[in-house]
């Protein structure tokens, strides 16, 4: 493979300038290529460039979320918190950019808007606003799993007179809410992470809950000196391990016990009390059957309701507040201070079920026939979450088949890498790998360097195409399908089957499991890419 000019061709055009099209293009400049970077934020970042919302946080501790290709790089960076805010994670990425001279590839404040398979010249053609068409022999979607927001379409939105945000498109200009009466839309974790900081600010706040979340303590703060000193001084040891755990991180966490079923109701309530206070994901693994099976599942659902009760002063609040289906279905939400919030005089919840809103008007909306008058509107309504990007783009492969035609009936692949009928096709962190049920930075590192290793091996071996047969893609899609089916991921209406976006296919999108993923990974490239079609 020749190194590509500086001009119209590249060896590699990459869709994203977050962490993993900065990995990405760091990762095949170092193999001598030339690659190409866009993005339509006028910064890297990604995820951390839009989601500036009040109080928005990782919700994995710093330690872990950040990358462990550089060995330099993880020991001069410092988090200040045990989960960095966004504004660090933001600073953290353009340091990365600068450090490795990453931003002389990337092009900022230009939208890839679509990508064709030129068969006679066996390369992408990827159209761009502002720009040129680009001509690359490999097209990276590093467009992120959670990018494309879901807006739902609430009658009478457009009256509206007062301002309305999205919590995944936040203005950079500070917003205040001092003195304003504030409606929040929706109470996943975004929610839960700003509204506590809003309600601080606003005259008055009303959240609007469709489906109630399962909140375990962050107990966030300064990172503790100790445990960082430990983990530094074995850092690549620490990543190592937690490359070794189901979600690729908490090694460090205790290790699950083996059943709620079996244990006492004291010795139960033990392992749930020390997780609870450890804070974060810990919760979720008190126990290994939590999340297959039912009954163990419905114990650590009643120890959070029990919490809600006991935290929450107004009974009918609280009880609204109580999640019915099965915890970790959705993402555990990490919070600092959510259920509280509630006791506050100037917040009140709304429970869509008993008031749907009907309309928006000028001044406000109507819910269960309530007029309810409003200065703001946040939508925290989540994303068309892991498919999203990627159709918004919708390349066109071989033959003229869409991508929107390809996964009409919800996405498939191979692997979660590649795609039958897209040649030189590779999607970062994208459906059918464990993408989303890791540590999303470990997740992206495994695909990095799985991609990078498959292009060095086409160049050594002289291939100039790779694909997945189609055969491997659906015994990819079929294994994914009986390996989640079990577990309680499939199990409830969450972006995780595609259930939040109405009229988007039912399909579980991601494997939990990152070790078995990963091995499986490698043994196939290993084995010299069994599964695909090289030419
Ligand atoms: P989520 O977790 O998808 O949460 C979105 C919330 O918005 C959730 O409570 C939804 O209720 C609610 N929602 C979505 N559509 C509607 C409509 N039409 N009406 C009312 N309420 C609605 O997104 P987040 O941004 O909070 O978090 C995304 C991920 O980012 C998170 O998992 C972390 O990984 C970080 P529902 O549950 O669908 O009934």
């Amino acid at each position: 493979m020749e190194r590509g000019s500086d001009g119209d061709r590249v060896d590699v055009a990459v869709v994203g300038a977050g962490f993993g099209g900065m990995y990405m293009s760091h990762r095949a400049r170092s193999l001598g290529l030339a690659v190409r970077a866009f993005d339509v934020a006028d910064d890297v970042g990604g995820t951390w460039y839009w989601n500036r919302y009040p109080g928005a946080r990782c919700d994995v501790e710093s330690l872990e979320y950040s990358y462990s290709f550089d060995e330099a790089l993880q020991r001069e960076w410092r988090w200040t918190e045990r989960y960095a805010a966004q504004p660090e994670i933001l600073a953290y990425a353009r340091h990365v950019a600068e450090r490795f001279d990453l931003r002389r590839d990337i092009r900022l404040r230009t939208r890839v808007t679509g990508a064709r398979w030129d068969e006679a010249a066996r390369e992408w053609v990827v159209e761009t606003d502002p720009g040129e068409p680009l001509r690359a022999r490999f097209l990276v979607l590093a467009s992120g799993p959670l990018s494309s927001t879901n807006l739902p379409g609430f009658p009478g939105l457009a009256a509206f007179e007062g301002r309305t945000f999205h919590t995944g498109r936040w203005p950079h200009e500070p917003v205040s809410f001092a003195g304003r009466r504030v409606a929040v839309i929706g109470t996943g974790s975004s929610a839960v992470q700003m509204v506590p900081v809003v309600a601080r600010e606003a005259a008055a706040l009303t959240v609007f809950q469709r489906t109630a979340a399962y909140c375990v303590p962050a107990r966030n703060g300064p990172i503790d000196p100790a445990y960082e000193a430990t983990v530094r001084a074995d850092y690549a040891g620490f990543r190592a391990r937690n490359r070794e755990q189901l979600a690729g991180f908490g090694s460090t966490l205790p290790p699950p016990e083996p059943s709620a079923l079996t244990a006492t109701e004291d010795e139960r309530r033990r392992a749930f009390d020390a997780r609870w206070a450890l804070g974060g994901f810990a919760f979720g693994r008190t126990f290994r059957d939590l999340g297959t099976d039912p009954r163990a599942n419905e114990l650590a659902a009643q120890y959070i309701r029990d919490r809600i009760a006991e935290t929450v002063a107004d009974p009918a609040t609280a009880r609204r507040l109580m999640p019915t289906h099965a915890i970790l279905c959705k993402r555990l939400c990490v919070d600092s201070g959510y259920y509280e919030t509630f006791n506050r005089p100037n917040v009140r919840l709304v429970s869509l079920h008993e008031q749907p809103i009907e309309r928006f008007e000028a001044h406000g909306l109507v819910a269960g026939g309530e007029p309810m008058r409003f200065d703001d509107v946040v939508f925290a309504t989540g994303f068309d979450a892991m498919t999203g990007s990627a159709l918004k783009i919708d390349p066109v492969g071989r033959d003229g088949l869409r991508l929107s035609q390809a996964w009409r009936e919800g996405p498939v692949n191979c692997l979660g890498l590649g795609v039958a009928g897209f040649p030189n096709l590779f999607t970062l962190v994208g459906p059918g790998s464990p993408s989303a049920l890791t540590n999303v930075i470990v997740q992206i590192e495994q695909h990095v360097d799985w991609v990078a290793r498959c292009i060095d091996w086409m160049r050594a071996s002289g291939h100039a195409t790779i694909e997945p047969t189609a055969a491997a893609q659906a015994a990819w899609v079929e294994h994914v399908n009986t390996a989640m089916a079990p577990t309680v991921f499939s199990r409830c209406d969450s972006w995780y089957v595609g259930a939040n976006v109405p009229g988007k296919p039912r399909v579980i999108m991601a494997l939990y499991g990152f070790p078995a993923y990963a091995r499986r990974c490698e043994e196939t490239a290993a084995a010299g890419y069994t599964g695909y079609e090289v030419g």
